[in-house]
């Protein structure tokens, strides 16, 4: 009897000692375009977060990846656009429309407290 009644203690508390403090963290929750997406060119992109951003500490890289047509293309950095962050919503907008090709974006966000979390993704423009 003494060995059942341990048995339903132990998976109990380790459910209590689940930390809860991820959670903070600003996760990707869509996109425009969206990953491993094909668009026509875009003017603007638009990335939403599960939570309210620091608008001057997050933001994107892009790279330019590929041409069509062209074989060996080195990656080429997509300058001069600006980003903004709106509550959840980063909005990039690009000085022109991006040519066909095929593109990586980093992205950068930070949340309320403070930590910078980081990731990628891929689309073409057609
Ligand atoms: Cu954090």
């Amino acid at each position: 009897m003494r060995r059942l009644a341990l048995s339903f203690i132990a998976p109990f508390s380790a459910a209590m000692l689940l930390p809860m403090a991820a959670s903070a963290h600003p996760k990707l929750v869509s996109a425009t375009p969206a990953a491993d997406a094909t668009v026509a060119e875009p003017v603007k992109l638009e990335l939403t977060f599960s939570e309210t951003l620091v608008g001057p500490l997050s933001g994107i890289e892009l790279t330019m990846t590929g041409m069509p047509g062209m074989a060996n293309h080195k990656p080429m950095p997509v300058k001069g656009f600006t980003s903004a962050a709106d509550g959840k919503t980063l909005t990039v907008s690009l000085p022109r429309a991006l040519p066909a090709g095929t593109y990586d974006l980093k992205w950068h966000a930070v949340a309320a407290d403070q930590h910078r979390v980081e990731g990628s993704y891929t689309f073409t423009v057609r």
